[in-house]
């Protein structure tokens, strides 16, 4: 019975999230879902990525979590059209909300639409929210393993960044081992080491300033050609 249960609801949530990559696409807006673990830096790479695409793209933030609005006013700080979507409780964004979240925002002044998922490393994978590009984030400080730990998230990942690289020499993280245990999973995804200061952060603005439209393969061809 409880199986049953989840089916429906994973079957309406695979609904509702390709009725919103049909809206995105209708209009041109490319939608970035990032995934990673709490505390582990989205939406301090939110926020260089939207200092780093200046004019150049019009950014929008949904920015999830269980409570409070705390990363949606860091955004909102930096003028970037943001809504605070609150899952009360759950551990992951889903695409019923997801969509009431895109009603908020301003769909014609838009390129590129960012949704920050709650922070853990498990659930958020698990669930389409309609995006076009997936980034899973692991920090310098959560261990090397973990993509080999929780591998579901990196599998799924269109661009993994391995984050706070600039705290490196502070931790005993292997870029190596981790991009290993990335690569068992995940045969193309980019690895992007980004961190105060370090140029993965306008590296991954370059890629994400890709075509409308372009899709997964797309951009990992892209990547791969020119990287
Ligand atoms: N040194 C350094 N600190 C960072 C970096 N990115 C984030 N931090 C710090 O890490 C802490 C958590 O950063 P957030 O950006 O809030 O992390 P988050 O993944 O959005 O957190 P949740 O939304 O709560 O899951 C903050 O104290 C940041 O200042 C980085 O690249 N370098
Ligand atoms: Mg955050």
């Amino acid at each position: 019975m409880d199986i049953a249960i989840l089916k429906r609801v994973q079957e309406r949530n695979d609904t509702d999230a390709s009725d919103i990559r049909r809206l995105l696409d209708s209009r041109g807006i490319r939608m970035v879902n990032v995934m990673g673990g709490a505390g582990s830096g989205k939406t301090s790479l939110l926020e260089r990525l939207m200092l780093q695409f200046g004019r150049e793209l019009r950014c929008g933030v949904l920015e999830g979590d269980i409570t409070t609005d705390y990363d949606a006013l860091r955004i909102a700080a930096l003028g970037v059209p943001v809504a605070q979507l609150q899952t009360e409780g759950s551990c992951h964004l889903d695409a019923a909300l997801v969509h009431r979240g895109l009603g908020v925002l301003p769909l014609s002044d838009l390129d590129i639409i960012f949704v920050e998922n709650v922070g853990n490393l498990v659930c958020p994978a698990q669930f389409d929210i309609g995006e076009h590009i997936r980034i899973a984030v692991l920090s310098v400080m959560e261990g090397d393993d973990k993509p080999a730990k929780y591998p579901l998230m990196f599998s799924r990942a269109t661009i993994a960044v391995l984050s706070k690289c600039d705290l490196i020499d502070h931790t005993d993280f292997d870029i190596s081992a981790a991009s290993r245990f990335i690569r068992t999973v995940n045969a193309s995804a980019p690895i992007i080491e980004t961190g105060i200061g370090l140029p993965g952060d306008a590296e991954l603005a370059h890629w994400l300033a890709g075509r409308p439209n372009e899709d997964e393969d797309e951009i990992r061809e892209r990547f791969a050609t020119t990287a």
